[in-house]
């Protein structure tokens, strides 16, 4: 035990991870992590809400470990580890489920989006955020880096802990969001937020030829000065003096400035691309079984606690 501070954040494997995630979350912890005693996780069951596809799951999570390691997590320096390999995450919220109101979940933007959207809402969707609040107050984490839609899941694992800590006695820390001005909110393609069951996304490790793909395909105003889809999604590969540069010489020219970040997005990428491709499904399976027998301490050791302040050790 050191006494650092805890960091923890974990990226659902429910298709691939987009720049969005990656400049919203992945980044800000990377900047960060080695600072803090620092959990990552792959959120597996948080994915069952929207995915049963059993190939695909599994096949999600190789890759998105792949992802965090090719972006640059040092495993060494992390507990990297997947959600349902420690039942704890489960059990926690059952609890912190029985002390919020329906009502109370029932304000969550994510929830309401999609029932404003006419899909179905599953209970898992539903309780989702106390799924959440288990993940991040098991290991008494004090910061976690998230985009700006999830603010509000992180006031909901606040609540959750005074609750608990008001019902039983000062069990858990209570978190803080990590937002970075700029890239709480990345907009895809389309100017709105990127998101993956939006179908607007730029895929962190896309090809030289789906970058094309997707770049080509950004939605671009006619009357303003500057294409702004292009220019806030351009913002995050270049500085704000080369941009301005470049967007003054191409004043009109949409084609040419799409054709620039073309080439920003993917000398962005290629590097992690090629790191990507050496990592195999064995380093994950490895570094998944390293990290959960840590993770299963911690938590096992907090769960130990939340039993005894809830009556049911006997
Ligand atoms: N567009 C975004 N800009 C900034 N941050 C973002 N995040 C997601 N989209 C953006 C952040 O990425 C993390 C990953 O969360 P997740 O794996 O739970 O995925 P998500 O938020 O559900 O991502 P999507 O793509 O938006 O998926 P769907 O469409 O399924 O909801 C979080 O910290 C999130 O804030």
């Amino acid at each position: 035990m050191t006494n650092k501070k805890r960091l923890l954040t974990g990226l659902q494997p429910s298709g691939s991870i987009h720049i969005g995630n990656y400049f919203g979350a992945l980044k800000p912890f990377l900047d960060m992590y080695t600072e803090y005693e620092s959990h990552l996780m792959v959120v597996d069951y948080h994915a069952l809400t929207t995915l049963r596809d059993r190939d695909a799951l599994t096949e999600n999570i190789y890759s998105i470990v792949k992802d965090y390691l090719a972006a640059g997590v040092d495993p060494e320096k992390v507990i990297l580890f997947k959600q349902s390999d420690v039942a704890e995450h489960t059990e926690l919220a059952w609890i912190l489920q029985c002390l919020v109101t329906v009502p109370f979940l029932m304000q969550a933007h994510a929830y309401k989006d999609k029932v404003a959207k006419g899909l179905e809402a599953n209970a898992g969707l539903f309780s989702y955020p106390m799924l959440m609040a288990a993940d991040i107050l098991l290991y008494d984490t004090e910061i976690v880096p998230v985009g700006e839609d999830q603010r509000q899941h992180i006031e909901y694992a606040r609540e959750a802990a005074n609750k608990f800590n008001n019902t039983y006695g000062e069990t858990f820390i209570t978190p803080q969001e990590h937002i970075l001005k700029g890239v709480g909110v990345v907009p895809g393609i389309d100017g709105k937020k990127m998101s993956k069951s939006y179908h607007n996304t730029i895929p962190l490790f896309a090809t030289r030829q789906e970058i094309e793909k997707a770049v080509m395909s950004i939605v671009t105003d006619s009357d303003g000065e500057r294409p702004e889809n292009v220019y806030a999604i351009h913002q995050l590969f270049a500085s704000e003096d080369a941009l301005d540069a470049l967007y003054k010489e191409n004043e009109g020219n949409y084609k040419a400035l799409k054709e620039a970040l073309i080439e920003d997005i993917d000398a962005f990428i290629a590097p992690m691309r090629e790191r990507r491709a050496s990592i195999t499904n064995e380093d994950v399976a490895n570094i998944l079984e390293a990290g959960a027998r840590k993770a299963k301490e911690r938590a096992l050791r907090k769960m130990m606690d939340v039993k005894e302040r809830i009556g049911v050790i006997l």
